[in-house]
């Protein structure tokens, strides 16, 4: 069934095309339908069939004649006719911010940009900075808005990007004096990658107020249901929001039960059953009496087994390990005191060495390794021996003083027959490198899968860069043969990078994981672009607790001398 929404958004469309055509009246007729049609309270389907959409402001003969064609066929043949002069997608364009139909069209003009992959495509090769009437001002821009289109047009939002967000809104709660206690539950809390929605748990004795509160904050766009035990709103970031207001009393039986997964949740469940007691998100009970529910570890506990970290409780074995006693110990996110891998302008990153190192360091890192892109890479901007010899120079100097120590670094093109970017003498000036496959990739599995892993056993590299390569909600991972290139890595002492950028989180944590069967350590990144991004390492951090990493699996935990002294 078409909404007023839907309908809305067509005629807009149309009015966009009519006035890349310069025809005079119509598209204005056209927004104003389509503004009356969005702001109706009635479905605009009862309208119809009770013959009323001439009454409607701005709808003419000729509209109300497009409106029925879309409400029975689904189609406007207006529309369609002028689509195809234009074979450009202005609908998917139009909603990213900034790209009205002008724009888009001037972009179709110069370049012959169609869709988000033809734009995508452009943006990577910084070519839209080159047409008139744009500049480097707005390829930046546009690259931010599409970024953030990507983050919403997947019904899933990113982590990197809902986590920030989530604890403004946490801040707010806290500071409002009305809620006792205020947490992140759901996939938020196990830091999965990406989220869903939003949950959050509190405890008030005003829970009217509370929700009032809550409900009026400026990040709620809207109320989907509002209740004093649980309300639903919508977040302005593109998700929804699930908080519930708690007893202290079942507090922690709320935080295991809502944190999940389910079916984590489901085997914690069985466990209890089969010792005779009942396990809710009220708490944990022997008969009608609770013996736990305030505290969350009493409840794991009590049913005979080690508290198990939110990040691990997706049902992989963790349930079975804390009954054994055999939970790792996980890396903690404070233990992590670098960064293994960072951009700056020297290729394609937007901040210097020194403003680099300077934000780096006001986080509270060692060390950080500049590791800018090797020459091959020539839409990032690539270094060649020479120009790396001059950057190494300058990070040498810096050192001398620097408070912070960098490591001399280079993210190094495996090429196509696995060969690598650098001359062998010239590998020699870097402290960190790091072997990526970004180009090429369609030449099957096996073949990419022995290109890698000639990389890996050159003894050049220290690390493989984001190893599956994928993009979430653009592309997905390559599908390399792991198990070879695991014991590849483990024969030649190389480590797996694990790099959280929130559209990479690569490795993957379910391949980290299988990485820990093997003798394989972890270096973990934020693939930063410029300082904004040094946050990301937490990202990283996360999903190598999610792999059930411990401090000993991930050299980041070690001093800058230390890992110089990494065998290459
Ligand atoms: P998401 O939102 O898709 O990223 O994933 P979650 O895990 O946050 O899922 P969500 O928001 O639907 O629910 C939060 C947690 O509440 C979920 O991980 C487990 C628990 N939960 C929700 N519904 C059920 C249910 O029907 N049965 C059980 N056992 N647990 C549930
Ligand atoms: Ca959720
Ligand atoms: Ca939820």
């Amino acid at each position: 069934m078409v909404s007023n929404k839907d309908l809305a958004e067509k005629l807009n469309n149309i009015a966009d095309i009519l006035e890349l055509e310069g025809v005079k009246w119509e598209p204005r007729a056209y927004r104003t339908a389509a503004l009356t049609i969005s702001s109706l309270s009635e479905d605009i389907n009862k309208i119809y069939k009770e013959g009323k959409l001439l009454s409607l402001e701005g709808v003419g003969k000729s509209i109300a004649n497009s409106i029925e064609e879309y409400l029975q066929n689904g189609k406007i043949s207006k529309y369609e006719k002028l689509k195809e002069k234009y074979p450009i997608d202005f609908e998917t364009f139009r909603k990213i911010r900034g790209l009205g139909p002008k724009r888009v069209y001037a972009l179709y003009k110069a370049l012959g940009i169609r869709d988000i992959k033809d734009l995508k495509e452009a943006l990577e090769n910084h070519k839209i900075s080159n047409i008139e009437g744009f500049g480097e001002k707005s390829e930046e821009e546009i690259r931010k808005n599409l970024q953030s289109f990507m983050t919403v047009k997947n019904d899933r939002l990113l982590l990197g990007y809902v986590i920030d967000y989530t604890n403004l809104i946490l801040k707010k709660l806290r500071n409002s004096n009305v809620f006792e206690r205020v947490e992140i539950a759901g996939s938020l809390r196990r830091r999965k990658e990406t989220i869903g929605d939003v949950d959050i748990l509190a405890i008030s004795d005003k829970p009217e107020i509370g929700m009032d509160f809550f409900s009026k904050i400026d990040e709620v766009t809207g109320i989907v249901v509002k209740g004093p035990k649980k309300t639903t709103v919508e977040l302005s970031i593109g998700t929804t929001c699930d908080i519930r207001i708690l007893s202290k009393e079942s507090f922690g039986a709320a935080m295991q039960y809502f944190t999940g997964n389910k079916d984590h949740n489901v085997k914690i469940r069985k466990i209890a059953i089969s010792k005779g007691l009942k396990l809710n998100e009220y708490g944990l009970f022997r008969g009608k009496s609770a013996i736990a529910g305030k505290d969350e570890e009493e409840i794991y506990n009590k049913l005979g087994m080690e508290f198990i970290p939110p990040e691990l409780r997706e049902n992989t074995g963790e349930v079975e390990a804390a009954q054994n006693n055999k939970l790792p110990k996980l890396v903690s996110y404070d233990e992590i005191i670098g960064d293994l891998h960072v951009h700056t302008k020297d290729s394609d990153g937007v901040n210097s060495l020194e403003e680099m190192a300077e934000a780096a360091k006001k986080r509270g890192l060692k060390y950080l390794a500049l590791t800018n892109h090797s020459k091959s890479l020539r839409v990032a901007h690539g270094l060649d021996d020479k120009r790396f010899l001059e950057l190494n120079k300058k990070i040498e100097k810096f050192n001398e003083k620097g408070s912070i120590k960098l490591l001399k670094g280079v993210e190094l093109e495996i090429l196509k027959d696995g060969s690598l970017d650098l001359k062998d003498d010239s590998l020699k000036q870097f402290d960190f490198v790091i072997g990526a496959l970004h180009q090429n990739l369609n030449m099957g599995n096996k073949d990419l899968t022995d290109r890698l892993i000639k990389a890996i056993n050159s003894g050049k590299i220290n690390a493989v860069a984001h190893p599956t390569d994928r993009i979430i909600g653009q592309r997905e991972g390559l599908k390399l043969d792991f198990n070879r290139v695991m014991e590849a890595c483990e024969n030649n002492d190389v480590l797996l990078e694990i790099d959280g950028y929130p559209e990479r989180s690569d490795l993957p944590f379910d391949l980290v994981k299988k990485a820990k069967d093997y003798k394989i350590k972890f270096s973990l990144s934020s693939d930063s672009h410029r300082i904004e991004h040094l946050r990301f390492l937490e990202f990283a951090s996360a999903i190598a607790r999610r792999g059930w990493l411990e401090k000993k699996d991930v050299i980041n935990t070690l001093g800058y001398n230390e890992i110089l002294r990494l065998k290459r």
